[in-house]
């Protein structure tokens, strides 16, 4: 009895990763002029043994953050909205120009080249992940 108790307390924890098991590299921003839709650019490492959903990015230096897949069709590059997207266990999930990618919506009025932004990841099981990106200009 006290062994079943365990094992199921055991899964428990095992049905979800913990926030430190999530890193974000390779962040940044391609800050577009003229009110054009900036790209935001990363790497979520998942370090645990169990897969997370991306479920939600926002960001306060933005009015609006959406995710984004670019995809060829028929040699036509077009984007389409992304409500969610899978990090592996053990895995990473790339956000890079031609893939998945953040379009950030009006900036507020300290956004600039060579400045940093903050970015909040949102996990499914309500976890978030905050982390700041180096803005960069148009040719990245
Ligand atoms: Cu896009």
């Amino acid at each position: 009895m006290l062994r079943a108790l365990s094992l199921a307390a055991g899964l428990a924890l095992a049905t979800a990763a913990s926030a430190a098991d999530l890193r974000v590299t390779d962040a940044w921003i391609r800050l577009l002029p003229g009110g054009a839709p900036s790209g935001g650019y990363f790497t979520v490492h998942n370090d645990s043994g169990i897969p997370v959903e991306l479920v939600g990015v926002r960001s306060p230096d933005f009015r609006d953050v959406m995710m984004h897949r670019t995809e060829i069709a028929g040699g036509n590059a077009r984007m389409e909205p992304v409500a969610r997207a899978s990090v592996p266990a053990h895995g990473e999930l790339r956000f890079a120009p031609g893939g998945y990618h953040l379009m950030l919506m009006q900036p507020s009025a300290g956004v600039k080249v060579g400045g940093e932004v903050t970015v909040v990841l949102s996990f499914g099981g309500g976890r978030t992940l905050s982390a700041r990106f180096p803005v960069r200009g148009p040719a990245g």
